[in-house]
């Protein structure tokens, strides 16, 4: 195989989607005229309902980002003591266990599904656990039923870190305990594939924890004479929710795009040995990610991500190193006996993948994973 030209420009893991600027321009045209910036505006509520009728449930509030959501989850449900929380995961998942001052206890994941595995929660629980809280790893859905029964049986409540199952297609967020736990949070990060610059949300069928959420996410406030508990400024303002409506429209788009990319990748990397598929090819269009067993590809995932940066593809390892790794968790009794996390994270490459891309970038990018299969390193 003759070898691969590298990009002229670098070809980031993502490039944020971006509604036309003149629909944006129009929706803040809207903004300067009501004067109404921010504090649950026309904005924020439109997008709101329609954020609630895309998913199909009914109790869905807007945060201003996916960490503060996972925080006004925590305190909305009350979890005192330790939360048992997955390792793989993007840091926000675990920090804001940490900064509410709870201790996480990490459980090992599911060799096939990458998500908190309910046999391991069981096997790390003590008496001062209050909940559980699992991430749907690239818009792959925990093993919510098997998670829903450990919940139960140990009077346990259960958070869900859906950051990235937005841009699941059709959404699969029914308003069910036993799917959405608790609370399902959701990220709306300009990387992801409906955004809104930054945002989040919440999503809960229990109207009494949705009113909590509301409290929690605007200081606690009632009414104007009463502050019922401790809240934080967790608003999104006019002026991002506008973005997200801008965005609803792009979203079938840009789906529709990345399978196009996905199918590209699919047929480039089909009978390459050692490289299997773990996202991008079904429960979501939010990542296009690899496993590389190290034994059959013949060399190991980081030596294919240098590869891929001496051609100026900036791949990402999403998501490694474990939380249980870093640095302010890495001394915990439960961080140290976690093989199978351990193993995944050490394999998994995030390619790029977003709608800009054309196909022919992805049969490129497939080309130099060959061609670093074929025995060619960086
Ligand atoms: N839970 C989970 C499971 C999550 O994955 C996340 C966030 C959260 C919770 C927290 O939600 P938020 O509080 O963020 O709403 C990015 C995102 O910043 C982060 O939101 C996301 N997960 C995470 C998976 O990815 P980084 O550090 O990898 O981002 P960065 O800046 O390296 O961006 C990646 C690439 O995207 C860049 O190489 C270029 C491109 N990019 C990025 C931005 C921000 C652009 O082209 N334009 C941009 O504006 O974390």
């Amino acid at each position: 195989m003759t070898a691969p030209i590298p990009f002229e420009r670098p070809v980031f893991v993502t490039r944020p989607v971006l509604p036309p600027l003149g629909d944006y321009v129009a929706l803040l045209e809207t903004v300067w005229q009501s004067h109404a910036l921010t504090n649950m505006g026309p904005m924020h509520q439109m997008l709101e309902r329609a954020i609630g009728d895309r998913l199909g449930v009914g109790q869905v509030a807007l945060w201003n980002n996916g960490t503060s959501a996972l925080m006004g989850a925590i305190r909305a449900l009350d979890l005192r003591g330790k939360v048992v929380v997955t390792p793989f995961t993007f840091p926000a998942t675990v920090h804001a266990i940490a900064l509410l001052g709870l201790e996480p206890i990490f459980a090992d994941i599911d060799e096939e599904s990458l998500t908190i595995d309910p046999a391991k929660i069981t096997e790390v629980l003590v008496d001062e656990v209050s909940g559980i809280m699992g991430t749907h790893v690239y818009g792959r859905l925990c093993d919510t039923a098997g998670i829903f029964e450990v919940a139960q049986a140990s009077g346990l409540k259960v958070v869900y870190d859906g950051a990235h199952s937005f841009s699941r297609n059709p959404p699969i967020f029914p308003d069910d305990p036993t799917v959405l736990g608790d609370i399902t949070t959701l990220s709306f990060h300009a990387t992801k594939l409906f955004h809104s610059v930054e945002g989040g949300a919440t999503i809960t069928s229990d109207p009494e924890l949705d009113r909590r959420l509301r409290l929690l996410r605007n200081f606690g406030i009632a009414s104007e004479s009463d502050v019922e508990l401790i809240g934080m400024n967790g608003k999104l303002s006019e002026v991002h929710a506008a973005m997200g409506i801008a965005m609803l429209g792009m979203i079938e788009g840009e789906i529709a795009q990345r399978e196009g990319v996905a199918s590209a990748y699919i047929a480039g990397l089909e009978g390459v040995d050692g490289i299997r598929i773990v996202a991008g090819n079904a429960q979501s269009m939010q990542y296009f990610v690899v496993r590389v067993d190290p034994d059959a590809f013949g060399s190991d995932r980081d030596s294919l991500f240098d590869t891929l940066r001496s051609m100026n593809v900036v791949a990402r390892k999403y998501f490694s190193p474990l939380c249980s790794d870093m640095e302010p968790y890495s001394a915990l009794p439960s961080a140290q006996n976690l093989p199978i996390a351990r193993a995944v994270a050490s394999q998994v490459l995030a390619l790029p993948f977003y709608g800009g891309m054309s196909t022919d970038d992805a049969t490129r990018i497939t080309d130099i994973v060959k061609w670093h299969h074929d025995g060619n390193r960086r």
